[in-house]
């Protein structure tokens, strides 16, 4: 029996409502993991509440997979959700998704329907690589290869921004209205980030089309929040196992979930907020506690925790050393931020602590490494700016740095090696060859790198020293020595 006639013929009941009832409302592009652990399920959970046309169409610019396998089970797939309180997950099908169009089978199809006027919101989970920023000034960077690419011929776009500028462009000849454009991906100011993307690229295109993105489309800055690991072969046979359903593209995640939303939508939106999404008028300061908090510390256990040899987050928790590292990480980090009404910094906290400990998660280190010189500036280097502008502990800053530098090497200790998976990985890897590991070297040339340190951060010498104090330490000793001496050294 495929997954889509049992759920048909038996667990319709349990999604509380008729997906087929409801139409398409929303395209999100980069509908992967992520994207079905989150947003798709709070969409889901207001359809079954509140009902509307708010389905979702899933566009995906890259892979193909994901869209084969969940197509095959009309969108419908099992979330599975792994508690710390038991070994047995419990699993919930989601019905917000209508289906998956990718763009392997032409980008055309992907514009037809994005000029329906019924798509009132294009949501994106595109990973902060793909806005095309330069981070220094927050505007679009025309030399990313990306970009450029795409304003040589924008009527075939590949990129996010491209498709999107093609189609409100479309929209607008057409009289269909813009839409709500919600970034949904872990980046300060998201909305605003995606806006000045938007408007740059349309500005090179028709300064009159840029014009009318400005006057028409919205774009409220959204924090999105929950733990989820890329699906795995093992994901797809438990789950098999465990509901007697063939399910190709199931999903796990943690039971924590959060969305905090600037509600500024043009054309209206699902009843998220009565489901849990938190509608506020400014995201920032829960934006800055996430990304400094949860992130900062998640990019720090990762780089210490894979050169330590630690797959999964769950392992980097039980080394004492390194765990140690993660609660100061956060301690600091808490220290950067501005008081948040109704939020206990410390509690949020403690239940990050949690969350990463939990034992039936394998949340992958290598995974979190990915794309650091674009994770960095907001996780690390933002906090650590505050903190020497008000004059507090900067030591797991310069020793983040510096284990993020120490994973740019590509090999372990041992000398094994690895790759980067990083956007500027040929530029990092060169940089590391003609300084030929030495570490001051090192340390100076990536503080030197264009679109990466804020520029008072990168011109502080004290913070430089420490970061390459702790390279030193790690080149010469060894990483287990260089965690144990960053442990010992709280002040530093
Ligand atoms: C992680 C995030 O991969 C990463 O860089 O830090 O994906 C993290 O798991 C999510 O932001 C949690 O909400």
């Amino acid at each position: 029996m495929t997954f889509s006639d049992t759920v048909e013929n038996s667990w319709q009941g349990a999604l509380g409502y008729t997906p087929e009832d409801h139409d398409v409302g929303i395209v999100h592009i980069g509908a992967g993991a992520f994207h079905r652990a989150h947003q798709a399920v709070y969409t889901d959970d207001a359809l079954a509440k509140s009902g509307g046309d708010w389905r979702i169409l899933g566009v995906s610019l890259r892979s193909a997979e994901t869209a084969n396998a969940l197509n095959a089970q009309n969108g419908l797939y099992n979330l599975v959700i792994r508690s710390d309180q038991s070994d047995a997950p419990a699993f919930r099908v989601i019905g917000a998704m209508a289906g998956i169009m990718t763009a392997q089978d032409g980008i055309d199809p992907i514009i037809a329907a994005m000029i329906d006027p019924k798509v009132r919101i294009v949501s994106l989970t595109i990973t902060e690589k793909a806005y095309g920023l330069d981070r220094a000034t927050g505007d679009l960077d025309l030399s990313d290869p990306m970009i450029s690419a795409d304003l040589r011929t924008p009527e075939v776009p590949r990129s996010a921004i491209g498709l999107i500028v093609r189609v409100l462009h479309l929209r607008q000849q057409l009289g269909h209205g813009a839409f709500t454009a919600l970034s949904c991906d872990n980046l300060p100011d998201n909305g605003r980030l995606l806006r000045s993307a938007v408007l740059g690229y349309a500005q090179q295109i028709d300064p009159d089309l840029a014009g009318w993105i400005a006057d028409n489309a919205r774009f409220p800055c959204t924090m999105v929040d929950r733990i989820t690991p890329a699906c795995t072969p093992e994901l797809i046979q438990e789950t098999q196992d465990l509901t007697g359903l063939a399910d190709s593209a199931p999903i796990e995640t943690e039971p924590f979930s959060q969305w905090v939303i600037e509600d500024d939508f043009g054309n209206g939106r699902p009843a998220w907020d009565e489901v849990g999404v938190l509608m506020v008028d400014d995201v920032a300061p829960y934006e800055n506690m996430k990304l400094r908090l949860l992130n900062g510390a998640h990019s720090m256990l990762a780089y210490a925790g894979f050169l330590s040899g630690h797959s999964y987050v769950r392992d980097v928790m039980k080394d004492p050393v390194l765990s140690q590292l993660v609660a100061r990480h956060i301690k600091t980090a808490t220290a950067t931020l501005a008081p948040l009404e109704g939020i206990d910094f410390d509690a949020y906290g403690r239940a990050l602590l949690e969350r990463f400990r939990n034992p039936n998660i394998a949340h992958e280190t290598y995974q979190i490494a990915m794309d650091g010189s674009q994770k960095m500036q907001q996780r690390i280097f933002e906090p650590a700016t505050k903190a020497i502008a008000q004059g507090t502990d900067t030591g797991t800053f310069t020793f983040a740095t510096a284990v993020w530098i120490r994973y740019l090497l590509g090999r372990y200790d041992s000398g094994e090696t690895y790759a980067l998976r990083d956007p500027r990985e040929a530029e990092l890897a060169s940089l590391c060859i003609s300084c030929d590991e030495n570490p001051e070297a090192l340390v100076a040339a990536v503080f030197a790198l264009p679109n990466l340190l804020p520029a008072e951060l990168a011109e502080n010498s004290e913070f430089q020293k420490a970061v390459q104090n702790h390279l030193k330490q790690m080149l010469a000793n060894g990483m287990q020595s260089a965690i144990a001496t960053a442990a010992g050294n709280n002040n530093e």
